[in-house]
């Protein structure tokens, strides 16, 4: 096993990991910006390094930056976070190349799932339903055209380099396709300086549902369901829940099985996430995300493992601790994202907390970097905390959660706490009666201004 890791990352997820570390008798080495010197993270880590300026290009993305201070601290693991370098396929060569382990997956594996078109062909390759759609890219508006005939309007166009919903368009019919093929191509070429895209059928009301999948990097793998990620805006999480109110125990076995399978095959290692939409019982695979999700929490609260302790030990070349038939569920969770945002615009609000009270009692997580008097810098990510609540079923978790965010006290800045007091009245909540288009149109309905 490790005895030092080096978290290149802040916030709530840095101090994720240094818990881990902690719980396992891991040092753990925390890096920060001149910004974050008086992060939670900082704090909490056994020790730290400054790496830079605010700039996350000249600090939390600074290759040189992380590596060296590995090389100061004796650190032989990275664990990278979500976001930052955590999907950064050249980061983790640069890694290996100093004789350092990136708990994660391989160089190659980021590389694959990175390209859209190429997950895609992968993950059809191994039996993973798809999107019917173009077989590979389109380079031309007579491909385009010809694809929109076959598979029949709506189509979406989108990026091989893109994902996450950046670089795609819609073209509802064959009027539309001339335009929204140009503008795709030419967007995703000056988003990503490369303006190769595909087409895919266009589902109208699906949900976001997501397989969580980790695997050994030895040929085992296994799944720990799904979690439904439909409560969006701007392709921006809001609320997640494990599991989907809208999937079945035998749906949840079989999409299961032939995840962990996939993965199995291709020898994945680690945590990662294979993102499918789910429209009137069938799934579609459209992306895989090769890192630790921000909502990784309710998976942990329905099976009671700690995914980060998982990723340290296959890291470190050590099995996972369970297999698939241990793997059961128990209730329900939800996570709500807490940003430092100003209703209804979602404008930044960054600022000093003036008082901050985490809420607690049965069923209640609160993943947060938070403190009395932090003052929250303006230079990065606006998610400031995370609550998780766990309840025996899913009216339990609501009621939970309704009664931990009146707990929950963050004075001295706007937050998104009252939209979550405002979702829990809706019998759609209630219900679990929503798909990936629900929250934009709630908030058009109910805060317009945005
Ligand atoms: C789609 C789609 C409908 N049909 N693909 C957006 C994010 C990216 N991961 C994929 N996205 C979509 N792909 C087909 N063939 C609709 C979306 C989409 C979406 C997906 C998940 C959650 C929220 C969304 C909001 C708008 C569009």
């Amino acid at each position: 096993m490790f005895s030092k890791i080096l978290i290149a990352n802040r916030g709530e997820i840095a101090l994720r990991v240094v818990r881990a570390c902690r719980e396992m008798g891991i040092a753990s080495v925390a890096v920060h910006s001149t910004a974050d010197s008086d992060a939670m993270h900082v704090r909490m880590a056994d020790e730290s390094v400054c790496i830079g300026p605010p700039s996350s290009s000249q600090s939390y993305l600074s290759i040189p930056a992380i590596i060296s201070a590995c090389e100061i601290t004796g650190a032989e693991a990275i664990h990278p976070g979500y976001g930052f370098l955590s999907e950064n396929a050249g980061f983790v060569q640069v890694v290996e190349d100093h004789d350092l382990t990136f708990i994660g997956p391989t160089a190659e594996h980021i590389r694959i799932m990175g390209d859209k078109i190429t997950a895609k062909e992968t993950m059809k390759a191994l039996g993973v339903p798809c999107v019917p759609g173009s077989d590979g890219g389109v380079p031309t508006l007579e491909d385009a055209k010809r694809i929109g005939a076959d598979f029949g309007y709506p189509v979406i166009i989108k990026a091989t380099a893109g994902g996450g919903g950046r670089g795609m368009k819609v073209a509802r019919s064959e009027k539309e396709i001339e335009r929204a093929f140009t503008t795709a191509r030419a967007e995703a070429k000056a988003a990503f300086g490369n303006d190769e895209v595909y087409i895919e059928k266009y589902l109208t009301t699906p949900r976001h549902i997501e397989i969580q999948v980790f695997g050994d990097g030895k040929g085992n793998a296994v799944h720990l369901g799904e979690r439904d990620c439909s409560l969006q805006r701007r392709h921006q999480k809001v609320l997640e829940e494990a599991p989907g109110p809208a999937i079945s125990e035998e749906e949840r076995a079989r999409i299961g099985k032939i995840c962990a399978d996939a993965v199995a095959r291709i020898n994945y290692i680690g945590a990662g996430t294979i993102e499918f939409l789910y429209e009137n019982g069938e799934f579609y695979f459209i992306e895989m995300n090769t890192r630790l999700q921000v909502e990784h929490p309710v998976t942990e609260g329905i099976f009671g493992v700690d995914l980060v302790r998982e990723q340290i030990r296959v890291a470190a070349g050590k099995p996972m601790s369970f297999v698939q038939e241990d793997l059961k569920i128990n209730g329900h969770a939800i996570e709500v994202r807490i940003n430092a945002e100003k209703l209804p615009s979602f404008s930044p609000s960054p600022g000093r907390i003036t008082q901050y009270h985490a809420p607690g009692g049965l069923g209640v997580r609160m993943d947060s970097a938070l403190y009395d008097g932090y003052r929250i810098p303006p230079y990065y990510d606006s998610l400031i905390g995370k609550l998780i609540v766990h309840g025996r079923d899913r009216p339990e978790a609501l009621a939970r959660l309704g009664r931990a965010l009146g707990e929950l006290i963050v004075d001295g800045i706007d937050t998104t706490v009252p939209l979550f007091d405002a979702l829990l009245q809706e019998e759609d909540l209630q219900t679990g009666d929503y798909n990936i288009h629900w929250l934009e149109r709630w908030l058009e309905t109910n805060l317009g201004g945005g």
